[in-house]
Parts: structure tokens; sequence; C-alpha cells
């Protein structure tokens, strides 16, 4: 099995290039937004709660999330590996993926943190709220809370990979397929040496 954590900031691209990702290397996808999305809109009390932190640019409580990973996990016993998008979040949420991957005599094989500067996450982010109907993606306000989220919450999640050496970073900004190309060297290089 070969893991694998998209890191990075809202709008850095984690999900966009999750879709080449899983297509090109046939791991399955995880990402912890679109269970959260898939909750609300089928209107779960779970969904409610979570929307409700959503849309103020707040994190999610870690027991929520990864409970919903540790589910996602034992439903997909026979998988080649997992591509986790937008999990870990915080240093609770790695410790707890960590223990769960561990049950499953599997690991973290590699982090790859995209690297984006802060005016042009806020663009892309209110660019896609043009067409997305995430209502977390139509205001400036909410969308900057999100980045200090991340600031504040969850960069020490790289720390605790690079400690183990699994953290490369990857220049976030350029063409998709240019993006893509680099996460693909820096993966075939890690299973290289698995
Ligand atoms: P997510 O769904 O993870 O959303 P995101 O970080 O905003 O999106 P992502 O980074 O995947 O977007 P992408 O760059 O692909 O989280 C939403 C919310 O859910 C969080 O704020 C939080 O409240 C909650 N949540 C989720 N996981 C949680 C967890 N583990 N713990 C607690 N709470 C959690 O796309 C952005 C835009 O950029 C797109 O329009 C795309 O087309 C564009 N783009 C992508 N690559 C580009 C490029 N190279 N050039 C130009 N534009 C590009």
């Amino acid at each position: 099995m070969f893991n694998i954590i998209l890191f990075g900031p809202p709008g850095s691209g984690k999900g966009t290039q999750s879709e080449k990702l899983i297509e090109t290397f046939g791991l399955k996808h995880l990402s912890t937004g679109d269970l959260l999305r898939s909750e609300i809109s089928r209107e779960t009390p779970l969904g409610m709660e979570a929307k409700s932190l959503m849309d103020k640019g707040q994190l999610v409580p870690d027991e929520v999330v990864v409970g919903m990973i540790h589910s996602a996990l034992d439903a997909n016993p026979e998988v080649k590996g997992f591509l986790f998008d937008g999990f870990p979040r915080t240093t609770a949420q790695s410790e707890a993926l960590d223990k769960l991957l561990k049950l499953k005599n599997t690991a973290i094989g590699v982090v790859l943190a995209l690297d984006v500067s802060e005016e042009e996450l806020v663009k892309r982010l209110l660019n896609r709220g043009l067409t997305s109907g995430r209502s977390d993606d139509t205001n400036e306000s909410v969308i900057r809370a999100r980045i200090v989220e991340y600031k504040e919450k969850t960069t020490v999640v790289a720390n605790h990979y690079a400690q183990f050496d699994k953290v490369v970073n990857i220049k976030g900004e350029g063409s998709v397929e240019e993006i893509f190309s680099n996460l693909c060297s820096e993966i075939n290089n890690r299973m290289s040496i698995i």
C-alpha cells in the first residue's frame, strides 16, 4: 500500500490535483471537505453542525473528521493506497491517522505540500465562488479566516511528518499540468525507494 497526503492551504490545488492523481496511481481519494459537503447536502445532523463552522471559515471538530476517515478506511480494505486531501488538518488528526494506518499495517508514504501565495489563494477561491455554489468561497473575509485557521492549526502538520523525512514541497503556482507533472515525479521517486 502507498498512502499520500496532499497538503496545502485552502485553494492551493489539492482537490484539482487529487482528481488527476487518483486516476494515474489508482488510489482511493479521501477528501474530508467532500465528505462533509455530502453530509451537508443530505442535511444530516453532522452536516448541519459542520455547515455552521465551515460557513465561518472554521475547522470542524477533530473527532468528527477522524470518525469519518476511520469509517472510510474500514470500508475500503482492498485498495492500492489512499490519497488524503484536506486531512489531516491538526496535530491531533495526524496522530489519529498514524494510529489508524498502523492498525492496518501501513503508513504515510509521502506528504506533498503545495506552496501558493496568499493573494493567489484568495483570487482562486473568490473565482471558484462565482460558480461553485460553495458559501465558504463567496466572502473574502471567510476565505481569509480559513487561511488564518490554516496558519494557526494546520501548518504544524507538515512539521509532524517532516521529522520522519516525509515532506516534499512543490511549487503550487503555474499550470495545472506542470504542477501535476512535478507531483507525479515525486510520487514515482518515493515509490521506487520503498
Ligand atoms: P476543503 O474542501 O478541503 O477545501 P479547500 O481547502 O478550500 O479546497 P482545495 O484546496 O481542495 O481547492 P482547490 O485548490 O482544488 O475544505 C473546506 C472546509 O471544510 C474547511 O474550511 C473546513 O471548514 C472543513 N474541513 C475539511 N477538512 C477538514 C478537516 N480535516 N478538519 C476540520 N475541518 C475540515 O481549488 C481552488 C480553486 O483553484 C479551484 O477553482 C481551482 O480550479 C483553482 N486552481 C487549482 N489549481 C490551479 C492552478 N494551478 N492555477 C490556477 N487555478 C487553480
